[in-house]
């Protein structure tokens, strides 16, 4: 994750009650970790649930291939799905590279922007059920807690 941490610890600052990109992975320490997404069903779920402009566990980990490339999950999972809004990404001004899910304005679609915004955040607790028959694959199970926070500071 080398980009990616770079981009964690650029974000290391502010107080903001919404989180910058780096402080929501404070989350982590509890076993869960900022939101992925992998269906429109699960997009459209978090959409109707929580409806905030809020950070994904999605970030860049190149900067070679500008705006599209590269993208990936904090978790590792494939970058299969993705609902990006018309137009994006699109590296604007050159240094966003970290993605947030907008709210019902632009119906749950994805935007990349910089790291030190600040954002609502969802922290994602995945739990592993494995399916014995046919197939042996494991299905992510999501617990998903709303830490909605309040108005940015300024
Ligand atoms: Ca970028
Ligand atoms: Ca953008």
């Amino acid at each position: 994750m080398g980009i990616g941490m770079n981009l964690f610890q650029q974000a290391r600052h502010g107080q903001q009650q919404e989180q910058t990109f780096l402080d929501t992975t404070a989350g982590i320490l509890y076993g869960g970790h900022l939101l992925t997404l992998n269906s429109a069903s699960e997009n459209t779920f978090v959409l109707n649930t929580f409806n905030a402009n809020s950070w994904l566990g999605a970030y860049q980990t190149s900067k070679a291939s500008e705006p599209g490339g590269y993208w990936a999950w904090i978790t590792g999972e494939a970058f299969s799905y993705s609902n990006w809004r018309s137009g994006e990404p699109n590296n604007s001004g050159g240094g966003e590279d970290v993605a947030e899910m907008y709210n019902s304005t632009y119906s749950g679609q994805w935007n990349d922007l910089g790291a030190t915004n600040g954002r609502s955040y969802i922290i994602e607790y995945g739990i592993i059920i494995s399916v014995p028959e046919p197939a042996t694959f494991a299905m992510a199970a999501l617990i998903l807690v709303a830490v909605a926070l309040g108005k940015r500071n300024r």
